[in-house]
Formats: C-alpha cells, sequence, structure tokens
C-alpha cells in the first residue's frame, strides 16, 4: 500500500483510540496525525503505546479552533482525514445541548473548509445510527438503511444529523471528496465508563447498583469495535466518493439482557439492577441494514457479539488502572505529566 498520511481526530476517545491502533499495526507505513482536544471523554493514556511509534504524533487541539486546525494541516499534508471527533453521549446532550451543536456541527465546518484549503483526498465523517431516530419494538421486519430519512431525537443525535447534511453539502457545492458512515453502538475497550456495557461492567465489579433507564426494554445494535474500524478502513480505501454507509451486525439486544448477561458473566447478583427513571426521549429500537456495504465493499463482522461481550469484560478486569484513574480524576493530569514542560 502506498504511503499515506492520516489526520484522526477524537483520537484519544473510545473509537478513534481503537482505529488508530487498528491502522498504526494494519498500514506500518502510514503516517497518523492525532488531533484531540482532550475532553472528559479524551484520555492520553489510552494513546500511551501508540506514542512509541515514529509514525505516530499527538496534536492538542480543538476541532473548531480553525488556526490550529489549518497548522496541523500545513505541517502534515495529509491525505486523508478521519473525523471522530464529537461530544458522544446522548444523557449529556439532553443537560447542555449547545456544546454539542457546537463540537458536532462547527468542528466539521472547520475541518472540510481545511480540507478544501490543502486539497485533501478524502473527508470521512464518522456519523450513527441514532440520526434516523427510532423503530418501534413491535416491527422487527424494519431496518435502517442509507434512504430512511434523517429523524434524529435527541440533541446528540440531531447535531450528528445536522452534520451529516452539511457534509453532502460540501461534496455537492464545492465538489469535497466526502464519505460518511452511521454505524450501530460499539462496544470493546477503552469505552468510557459512561456508556452501558463499562458502565454496568464497572459498577458490577463494584458491587454498586446497575441503573436501568425505564422497563429496560430498549434495543440497541451492538457491534465489537474492531469491526467498525474495519469497516472504516474499508470505506477511505474504496473509489467511493459521495456515500453514506450503514455499519452494523444484526445484533440486537434489549438493554436488559446485556445487563443480565454481565452479571452472569461475573458471578454477581440480579438483585444489583435498579429501574431508574427513562432518558428523556428515549429512542426505542435501532437496527441497521448493513446490505450496501457488505455487497460494495466486501464488509463483514468477524466477531460475534457471545464472544465479543465475554472479551471485553475480560479486558475490563485486566486493565483495572485505566478505568480506575477515570472515574479517580487522575487520568487528567496523564497531558501534564507527557508534555508539561515541553
Ligand atoms: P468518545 O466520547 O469516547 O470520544 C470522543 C473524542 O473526541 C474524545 O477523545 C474527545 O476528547 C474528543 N473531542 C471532543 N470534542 C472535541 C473537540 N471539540 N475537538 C477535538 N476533539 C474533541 O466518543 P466515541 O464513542 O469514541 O465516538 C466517536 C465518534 O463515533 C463520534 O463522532 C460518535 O458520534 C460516533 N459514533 C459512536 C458510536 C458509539 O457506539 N460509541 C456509534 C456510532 C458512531
Ligand atoms: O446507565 C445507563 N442505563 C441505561 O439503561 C446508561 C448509560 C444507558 N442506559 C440505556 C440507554 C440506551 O437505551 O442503555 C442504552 C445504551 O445507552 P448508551 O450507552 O448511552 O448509548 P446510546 O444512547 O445508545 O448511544 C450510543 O450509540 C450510538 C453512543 O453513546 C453514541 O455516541 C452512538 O452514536
Amino acid at each position: 500500500m502506498d504511503k499515506k498520511t492520516i489526520i484522526v481526530t477524537g483520537g484519544a476517545g473510545f473509537i478513534g483510540s481503537n482505529f488508530v491502533y487498528y491502522m498504526l499495526d494494519k498500514y506500518p507505513n502510514y503516517r497518523i496525525a492525532c488531533l484531540d482536544a482532550l475532553t472528559y471523554a479524551g484520555n492520553l493514556s489510552t494513546l500511551k503505546k501508540a506514542m512509541e511509534n515514529p509514525n505516530f504524533r499527538f496534536v492538542k487541539a480543538d476541532i473548531r479552533d480553525k488556526d490550529a486546525v489549518e497548522q496541523l494541516f500545513e505541517e502534515e499534508h495529509p491525505d486523508i482525514v478521519v473525523n471522530f471527533a464529537a461530544e458522544s453521549h446522548v444523557d449529556r446532550s439532553i443537560r447542555d445541548p449547545k456544546l454539542f451543536l457546537e463540537t458536532n456541527i462547527l468542528g466539521p465546518e472547520v475541518l472540510m473548509d481545511a480540507c478544501r484549503k490543502y486539497g485533501v483526498k478524502r473527508y470521512h465523517q464518522v456519523s450513527t445510527d441514532e440520526v434516523y431516530g427510532d423503530l418501534p419494538l413491535d416491527r422487527p421486519d424494519l431496518f435502517f438503511t442509507e434512504k430512511t430519512p434523517l429523524h434524529a431525537s435527541s440533541p446528540y443525535s440531531a447535531s450528528k444529523a445536522s452534520a451529516d447534511l452539511v457534509v453532502m453539502a460540501y461534496h455537492r457545492t464545492y465538489g469535497l471528496p466526502v464519505t460518511i458512515s452511521r454505524c450501530s453502538n460499539n462496544y470493546g475497550p477503552y469505552h468510557f465508563p459512561e456508556k452501558l456495557i463499562p458502565l454496568m461492567i464497572i459498577n458490577a465489579l463494584n458491587d454498586k447498583p446497575l441503573p436501568v433507564y425505564g422497563d429496560g426494554l430498549n434495543v440497541r445494535d451492538w457491534l465489537y469495535v474492531e469491526d467498525h474500524c474495519k469497516a472504516i478502513d474499508m470505506i477511505i480505501h474504496a473509489d467511493c466518493v459521495g456515500e453514506v454507509y450503514n455499519v452494523g451486525g444484526h445484533n440486537e439486544k434489549s438493554n436488559i439482557e446485556i445487563v443480565k448477561l454481565i452479571l452472569k458473566e461475573l458471578g454477581k447478583p440480579e438483585s444489583l439492577i435498579e429501574f431508574v427513571e427513562d432518558r428523556k426521549g428515549h429512542d426505542r429500537r435501532y437496527a441497521i441494514d448493513p446490505t450496501k456495504i457488505r455487497e460494495q465493499l466486501g464488509w463483514e463482522p468477524e466477531t460475534k457479539f457471545e464472544n465479543g461481550i465475554v472479551k471485553t469484560i475480560k479486558w475490563y478486569l485486566d486493565h483495572k488502572d485505566w478505568w480506575e484513574e477515570i472515574i479517580s480524576g487522575d487520568y487528567k493530569n496523564y497531558y501534564e505529566k507527557m508534555y508539561g514542560d515541553k
């Protein structure tokens, strides 16, 4: 494979960091420059191993900061930009919508303006299945396709849907070479412990209550994070400018099923489950139809949920240091330790 330089934004977060490791491993001659603002969700210690690789560089900056973004483009001359950077937690968006609109809509605008200025050959926007809204529980025959109208429910999903519209507008208006992926719920290593699966694993390990929203019957379509990374890798290397791809592995589970499975794996009692007030505007069911990416690009998920969830639980058992630092807040000092005197 020809040498390429990729700017990965949001690479200190959950999926972005998995993508950094996936790409460094698969393409030893690629250069990966990660730009991340290190918000509460960004953790530089996650990228500790990547820092040892001479083909990797980390820059602390905000995707909304035009000068910082342009400086990085000037220095790196990227071939491809993959934008993971976003505020990603639905519950936080219900409390503070403005931050979500600013980061998730204006951030991509700054990145795409830089792509235009520096003639970048591909801008890939990492979007989500939540842009389609939700599906009813009593219609298991219905799935999201790329033609499903955008119909977002939360400030988070509305901000992601807005970004998708702006991305497609930049393609149509300026001819910017863009692609978009809309993936279902990911799970795996480095998942921030505010999200369902890591939160439940950690609370169970600490014998703390497991807060299940509403009746626990909301359904999510779970995909192992590496399979998402593989899909993005295939899209950015394919001749498919202007295309949108749904990514998901037909793996629907209700929240209560997930929570019970985690308790069983950890040998903890179901009495830890606590039904709590429902999320406002809570989406009932997400379900992706991945036919397009399978037929056009040959993408197939590799990790079955039964194996992926066991692997993930084991990862949290083996990486207590990683999540204990998050819970104590210590991970915020990591940047200072690494770069404080530079
Ligand atoms: P995350 O919250 O774990 O990580 C987000 C990263 O972005 C963090 O490192 C954070 O520091 C960085 N960031 C936030 N605001 C920034 C800014 N203004 N400038 C620079 N960096 C900033 O999120 P995640 O779960 O890894 O999600 C990554 C992307 O994938 C998001 O765009 C999200 O919408 C999308 N997505 C997530 C899922 C999922 O299940 N987690 C599914 C589909 C799509
Ligand atoms: O404590 C909880 N209890 C609970 O019942 C939490 C944190 C969640 N839930 C429920 C809400 C959802 O139905 O579990 C389900 C999953 O919740 P989250 O982990 O917050 O994910 P979700 O809202 O589905 O959104 C995720 O998938 C799509 C990501 O956070 C998004 O960034 C992505 O776009």
